[in-house]
């Protein structure tokens, strides 16, 4: 299997319209066919310019293949592979056009639409995907994911993801990571009320702040000074990681400071102060099937890895006591 991971994640983000939801065939904006003896398709997110690629789709031929009479052929694929599918109603999502048999085909969505936004969720879904499996495997991946789209709430259920519209990289990738955490047992699960800056339940805490840390593992340079999120939270134009407010809950029932532990295990800024440096993967191996309550629990854990355990301490106060 190849992943193509040219994608960055500077993804659509701009406003967009209202399009009301039509079904799940997602009728392509235009065709580019260029006469070619090899057919080949490609399907695009054109936003400001920028020609995004789509990953990882596959398109088959419902209708039979070409003839010498038959000139033209049906081309059809589904939001849809063994680890996650894209759903509206239980309907999976499909690009379906006629093309003509002989031509290389690009296959253009404009962005700020509702039918660019699904195939945005398709990309950002298959990136963190190809991540995952090239720093821990899919082995851990239970069941096919299916992301209900659009949702009345960005939630985790059950091997169900629902996301609102519009959406964006952030909480896409803050509603994997629940997956992830559920898929792999990383923790236990608490849902309920929770604000962002105060201290909470301590299992919620861990809940949603593991989400938000695979969020910021998937979209960050570990090597960034400033990791900041600016769509996660509305009420928050900007929502720093690295320092984290004062004035935000001190503590480790804060879901913030949870973030700000976990992710100052895997980053290397020049002048590291907390002088760790692990890989996502050596994080995930440590924590996977253990069923944590709490981001206590977690540093327990961490405690009997082969982790440098000065560093460690020191880490954890400067999170959780010294901020
Ligand atoms: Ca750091
Ligand atoms: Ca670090
Ligand atoms: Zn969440």
């Amino acid at each position: 299997m190849i992943w193509l991971l040219s994608l960055t994640l500077s993804l659509p983000m701009t406003a967009l319209s209202a399009e009301p939801p039509q079904g799940t065939l997602l009728v392509p904006d235009q065709i580019e066919i260029l006469p070619s003896s090899e057919a080949k398709i490609s399907v695009v997110i054109e936003e400001s310019g920028l020609r995004i690629p789509l990953q990882g789709l596959k398109f088959r031929e419902p209708e039979g293949h070409c003839t010498e009479e038959k000139k033209t052929r049906k081309i059809l694929t589904y939001l849809s592979n063994p680890w996650f599918r894209i759903v509206h109603d239980f309907e999976v999502y499909r690009i379906e056009f006629d093309a003509p048999c002989t031509s290389q085909i690009t296959v253009l969505f404009q962005g700020g639409s509702l039918k660019a936004q699904t195939l945005l969720i398709w990309n950002v879904a298959m990136v963190a995907l190809s991540k995952l499996e090239t720093e821990v495997g899919l082995e851990f991946w239970r069941t096919p994911l299916i992301w209900v789209w659009p949702a009345t709430n960005d939630s985790y259920s059950h091997f169900r993801l629902f996301l609102t519209y519009p959406t964006n990289v952030e909480v896409i990738t803050h509603e994997m990571g629940h997956a992830v955490y559920d898929f792999a047992d990383i923790g236990a699960f608490q849902a309920g009320e929770h604000r962002f800056e105060s201290c909470t339940d301590s299992t919620l805490a861990l809940t949603e702040g593991w989400a938000s840390f695979f969020a910021a593992w998937i979209l960050f340079d570990r090597s960034s000074l400033t990791p900041t999120f600016h769509h996660l939270v509305p009420r928050f134009e900007s929502v720093g990681i690295e320092n984290i407010p004062a004035s935000v809950c001190q503590g480790p029932t804060s879901e913030w400071r949870v973030i700000g532990f976990l992710w100052d295990l895997i980053d290397h800024p020049p002048q590291d102060d907390d002088r760790l440096n692990l890989s996502f993967g050596e994080v995930f191996k440590i924590l996977k099937d253990t069923r944590k309550a709490s981001i206590d629990e977690v540093y327990s854990e961490l405690k009997l890895s082969q982790i440098d355990a000065t560093a460690l301490k020191d880490t954890w106060d400067l999170n959780f006591t010294s901020r």
